[in-house]
């Protein structure tokens, strides 16, 4: 079921939006239980931390490239509830990406809050996450807070992922007293549930109050570069639509890397 123009409006708007519609529990079932042969496995790679309640005790707290461990996974990612919702975000041309998100995340009972952040800065690409609720999240075991309109905010540095200077700072600030607690939502979901957020959008998630796990899918999308001349490789898989290409001709491209060749030859840079 794709958004209606309002709810696509109001996804502009907010920068999130919950799904209409959710993964069966069928599915959900078959979702946690691949996950828990994974971590039970010990299949890398694996984020371990120590548990909240007993330093001395580690767990999962994230299982990493997520895409590549099953089938189930890509069956998620790429299920009709969660391709038409973004269909009217992202338009008919989208890619799921292998080398961002790409995670399960689990928050046992007693995790501590996730600071205020963003995933991507305000000038970049529109990136969509998602999350894919494994369990259900409610406001007593530390639901995501959203801050409505701050994927648009026009204050503010445009390239700080936090409020602060560093994410260093940011650890510093307590969770309740951030300026951007009042003026964030609470957002409880369904096991099943398709949370739709554009990563440029403020939030932060409470502390698991509960002792019971908090499980979800991290998984992020973008439109395909219909001016990129190289296809994309397997970091970005085109789960809707083609990859066209409106570029400029061949020739013109040649000539381009002649006159510019600084530009032809620049390699990206990666953030520290
Ligand atoms: O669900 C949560 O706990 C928040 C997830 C989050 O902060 C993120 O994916 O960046």
């Amino acid at each position: 079921v794709r958004l209606t123009p309002e709810e696509a409006w109001l996804y502009r708007h907010n920068g999130f939006i919950v799904g209409p519609e959710r993964l069966s529990d069928e599915l959900v079932g078959e979702l946690n239980a691949e996950v828990d042969r994974q971590i039970a496995d010990e299949v890398d790679p694996l984020v371990w931390k120590a548990h909240p309640a007993d330093a001395d005790h580690l767990f999962v707290n994230r299982v990493s490239d997520l895409l590549q461990r099953s089938p189930v996974f890509l069956e998620a990612a790429a299920h009709p509830a969660v391709l038409e919702p973004l269909e009217s975000i992202l338009g008919h041309n989208f890619d799921l990406l292998t080398n961002w998100h790409n995670h399960v995340m689990v928050r046992p009972g007693g995790s501590p809050r996730i600071k205020w952040h963003r995933g991507a800065s305000l000038h970049s690409p529109m990136l969509v996450t998602v999350l894919i609720y494994l369990t259900e999240s409610t406001v007593e075991n530390g639901c995501v807070r959203m801050v409505p309109g701050s994927h648009v905010t026009p204050f503010g540095a445009a390239t700080h992922l936090v409020d602060e200077p560093s994410r260093e700072e940011a650890k510093k600030v307590p969770f309740h007293e951030h300026r951007l607690y009042r003026l964030s939502l609470p957002v409880p979901m369904p096991a099943g549930g398709i949370l739709i957020f554009n990563d440029a959008l403020f939030h932060g998630a409470d502390v698991n109050r509960t002792g019971g796990d908090r499980r979800s899918m991290t998984l992020g999308y973008m439109a395909h570069d219909d001016h990129a001349t190289s296809r994309p490789g397997p970091e970005r898989l085109s789960v809707s639509g083609t990859h066209v290409y409106r570029g400029l001709s061949e020739t013109q491209e040649e000539d381009l890397a002649k006159a510019l060749p600084h530009y032809a030859t620049g390699t990206a840079a990666r953030e520290a």
